[in-house]
């Protein structure tokens, strides 16, 4: 991992937690209706994921997607605005949290109900196959969605028709509130895989580089025609399933147990003892390398300048997109009309 891969994973964690957890103000003030499910703990998964990705490439993902659709490009402001149902969010505020939705940039996609997402990526994975294109489609979904019929009859066709589509299962451990155990015969996801001969590996899912490496691996094998692929991506959410949710099924040190491993930390972490500053070289003494990585360790982040800057840009990003939320009208009975009809004769809004 080079600097600037870094620093750019460590822009887009930084930016996934900033932007989720003002997206929970946000609807405690009543700025966001409806559902609110939120992403952070798991942001090493998005972004190692879509960081290995091609724009070519297309993403079909859960109701649990913010994230996934800042990673993928979309603009803050425009994702904002979609939570509060205004129309210039990316699906024109006429989806809302749970079905962000923008077509230039491949995201083919927040969807909510469970089990969803893999017929849709099988569909878009068998035109891909017909123009014989060098793309592949991302599909996410959730451990709790893995005993859903659709997970084996997506599996089976993909693996028959040898499909670019890289089966990405967030496994936060949890379906609401039933830990995996409770709800699985074979809590291990990607074992199931081997039903359908469909190559899977399981990685740590708060690792950002892990995950990364994993997908890179294993879009290479999809590009090169050996058919779908499948990673399961180990993870945790620090809050409850959605806004609706406190979450105290979890036992308390379960809750703190993860949030040691918190990605975030970590990537800081990792860039602390890579790219450390003059000021920390210099503090750690003619004993160097050991010394400095202890110092490091200790204090657990980058140089404190950088730091700062890193956040404060980023909380100018996120408030800028709660600004142009804000002031964004409401969709009209029009606006509404015009999608409706426009679906109905096959035309794409613009
Ligand atoms: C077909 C269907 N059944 C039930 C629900 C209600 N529901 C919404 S989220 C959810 C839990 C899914 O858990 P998981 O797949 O692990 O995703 P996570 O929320 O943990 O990201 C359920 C059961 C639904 N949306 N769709
Ligand atoms: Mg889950």
């Amino acid at each position: 991992m080079d600097r600037d891969q870094a620093l750019a994973f460590l822009h887009d964690m930084t930016l996934a937690r900033a932007f989720e957890e003002r997206a929970a103000q946000e609807y405690m003030q009543g700025n966001i209706a409806g559902f609110l499910h939120l992403y952070p703990g798991e942001e090493a998964v998005a972004v190692g994921v879509l960081h290995a990705c091609e724009a070519s490439d297309y993403i079909v993902t859960t109701y649990r997607e913010h994230v996934h659709a800042l990673v993928r490009g979309v603009p803050a402001e425009e994702v904002m605005a979609e939570l509060f149902g205004k129309s210039h969010g990316c699906s024109r505020g006429m989806g809302g949290s749970m079905h962000l939705f923008d077509a230039e940039r491949r995201f083919m996609g927040g969807y909510a109900i469970v089990g969803e997402t893999y017929p849709v990526a099988v569909g878009i994975g068998y035109g891909i196959v017909l123009k014989d294109l060098p793309e592949a489609v991302i599909c996410f979904f959730g451990d709790g969605a893995v005993n859903q019929g659709t997970f084996h009859e997506s599996l089976n066709m993909a693996a028959l028709w040898k499909l670019p589509v890289l089966f990405v299962c967030e496994n936060n451990q949890y379906q609401i509130g039933t830990e995996i155990h409770r709800h699985s015969a074979v809590p291990e996801v990607y074992k199931r895989a081997s039903a359908y001969r469909i190559p899977a590996e399981r990685v740590d899912g708060m690792d950002v580089l892990k995950v990364y490496e994993a997908t890179q691996h294993a879009l290479q094998q999809i590009r090169a025609g050996t058919g779908p692929q499948l990673i399961e991506c180990v993870t945790y959410r620090f809050r409850g399933h959605s806004m609706a949710d406190p979450g105290s099924y979890r036992p308390p040190v379960e809750v703190k147990a993860f949030q040691q491993v918190d990605p975030v930390e970590m990537a800081l972490r990792e860039l602390s003892l890579a790219y450390p500053s003059p000021e920390q070289i210099a503090t750690a003494g003619p004993d160097c390398l050991l010394r400095l990585r202890e110092y490091c360790l200790d204090q657990g982040h980058l140089h404190e300048e950088s730091i700062k800057d890193l956040e404060q840009k980023v909380q100018a990003e996120v408030e800028a997109a709660v600004q142009f939320a804000l002031e964004c009208p409401e969709p009209t009975m029009d606006d509404a009309w015009d999608a409706l009809l426009c679906n109905r004769n096959g035309e794409v809004l613009t």
